[in-house]
């Protein structure tokens, strides 16, 4: 079971540089070594999914946000993304 206090965890070690945000780059680096089979445009997607005041990068609600939300939520980046389960992505990492 997936709890606020893990994922928060989670975001905290993501975090390398202490921002409280993650970006691009620290993204790509938990992805390649947690889940390699996603690609550079799944991260992308992954940020433009969670990131939602355009920030361009992910803050610690919006991490618990993707990671906590239950998956009707996903319906409108499926139409505007193409049908990925985003949630799933980002499980991968945990
Ligand atoms: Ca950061």
């Amino acid at each position: 079971m997936l709890t606020e206090e893990k994922v928060l965890k989670a975001f905290r070690q993501m975090d390398s540089d202490n921002s409280g945000e993650l970006d691009e780059f620290e993204l790509r680096k938990v992805v390649k070594t947690m889940a390699p089979q996603l690609t550079d445009i799944d991260i992308k997607l992954m940020i433009a999914c969670a990131d939602t005041d355009d920030s361009g990068v992910i803050t610690e609600s919006e991490f618990i946000a993707i990671m906590m939300h239950d998956h009707e939520s996903d319906k409108p980046y499926w139409e505007k993304y193409g049908k990925r389960d985003m949630h799933n992505s980002f499980s991968g990492l945990l």
